[in-house]
């Protein structure tokens, strides 16, 4: 290692290579081996996979491990039944492909403060706990925040339970394989009211640091945002034979909605992405029976996103009556604008040297569990901007430097 580099370490707690050290044992699980990011969805072996990994690195730190009724992972350190306790995590489950810091860099920033206060010397007065959250991404059964949705209450366990994977497999399926009883989904009050502060450090999932060139930043809000799933059904017919005139193509009014959500968005200073797409029956020489497409809206404020999505519903239900097609669209999530908690905003942005304060586009368990316990998030740096995908980068002396910031937080509340 360079002087220089030393230097860098020091000021950052000789947290780097201990972070590459601790990266290195997770980085391997759920990589695609043709180099195309990280495939791990929720309850699938990557993820199970990753959630042994903690129970491993947890228990070598001695700390105590608990899966709640909902398959989220706590390690604690202290006593949970004290309660008041300070939690920190993130997740481990990605999107397809997506990126490696997405959730694992809160885990394992979590893991890594712990081991820095410990190495201060802390006494924390209050429990602390690292947290991996079930399904976030919502990438294998379409809702996102799974974990700590059923947790919170704020999604129905029935619901849940019967939500499906490409595959058809159900979720109490899946989480019966992988050893838990989905009978026990719901919510969990009493493990909740243990819970007196939530900081969840994640990857900033765009260029504002990078801009502004700090290493760390601290979450404002999170911008209200939703999926929404278009169904668009029209008349299978040949390609070869059919006159262009007499066809009744979903496809065109796909299309066409995937431009006016992009038109839209724009227009209203939000953001709209059709990045899923199912075509029945999916055949080179075939028009289009039907085609499925999953809008993903997000826009600064609620009233925005309201309209913004009523303007594509609008929009692809005219284009249908030109294209003598049908389209419904139908609400699978919506979460509502997330302003963080003021006070610990302000005291983490002072504690970490005037750290910027920024919104975020994203949705975070942090943002779910924001409605019941005062809760903050830390960004890091990420010099690409790129998130969900495998571009997302993050270096070393940076995720040193969050670990570090994490550490100060938890310590600034803990003890
Ligand atoms: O999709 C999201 O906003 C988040 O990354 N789960
Ligand atoms: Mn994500
Ligand atoms: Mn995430």
């Amino acid at each position: 290692m360079s002087q220089r580099a030393q230097v860098q370490d020091r000021a950052a707690g000789g947290g780097r290579e201990p972070f590459r050290a601790m990266w290195d044992t997770l980085l391997p699980i759920g990589r695609d081996p043709d180099g195309a990011g990280w495939v791990r969805y929720g309850f699938s072996p990557a993820d199970l996979a990753c959630r042994d990994w903690f129970t491993e690195q947890a228990t070598a730190r001695r700390l105590s491990v608990e899966t709640d009724r909902n398959g989220n992972l706590f390690a604690w350190w202290g006593d949970p039944a004290a309660g008041d306790a300070v939690v920190t995590g993130s997740h481990f489950d990605s999107v397809p492909h997506g990126g490696a810091y997405d959730g694992p860099l809160g885990i394992v920033s979590g893991l890594l403060a712990l081991d820095l206060l410990r190495q201060r010397g802390a006494e924390p007065r209050r429990p602390v706990a690292v947290a991996a959250f079930a399904e976030e991404e919502g990438s294998r059964f379409g809702v996102a925040c799974l974990g700590s949705r059923l947790l919170t209450g704020a999604l129905d366990p029935d619901t849940a339970r019967g939500l499906t994977d490409s595959d058809g497999l159900t979720l109490a399926a899946a989480i019966t394989g992988a050893g838990h009883d989905p009978e026990a989904l719901g919510a969990d009050p009493q493990r909740l009211a243990r819970i007196g502060a939530f900081v969840e450090l994640h990857i900033e999932q765009g260029r504002a640091l990078a801009d502004l060139d700090a290493p760390v930043g601290v979450a404002s809000a999170i911008w209200p945002h939703g999926r929404w799933r278009l169904d668009i059904t029209g008349e299978g017919n040949h390609a070869g034979t059919t006159r262009m005139a007499d066809r009744r193509d979903p496809m065109l009014t796909a299309a066409y909605a995937v431009l006016a959500a992009n038109k839209e968005a724009r227009l209203r200073g939000g953001h709209a992405t059709v990045g899923r797409i199912e075509v029945t029956p999916n055949a080179t020489n075939a028009v289009p029976a039907a085609v499925s497409a999953w809008v993903d809206a997000r826009a600064p404020d609620d009233d925005t996103l309201a309209g913004l999505v009523e303007a594509i519903r609008v929009r692809a239900a005219e284009r249908a009556g030109r294209d003598g097609t049908s389209a419904t669209m139908t609400a699978e999530s919506l979460t509502p604008v997330v302003e963080f908690d003021t006070g610990l905003r302000d005291r983490l942005a002072a504690l970490l040297g005037g750290a910027p304060v920024l919104p975020t586009g994203a949705g975070h368990d942090a943002g779910v569990m924001s409605a019941h316990v005062p809760t903050a998030m830390l960004f890091v740096r990420n010099p690409t901007g790129v998130s969900h995908a495998p571009a997302e980068a993050a270096s070393d002396a940076d995720c040193a430097a969050g670990v570090v910031a994490l550490a100060d937080v938890l310590q600034d509340l803990a003890c």
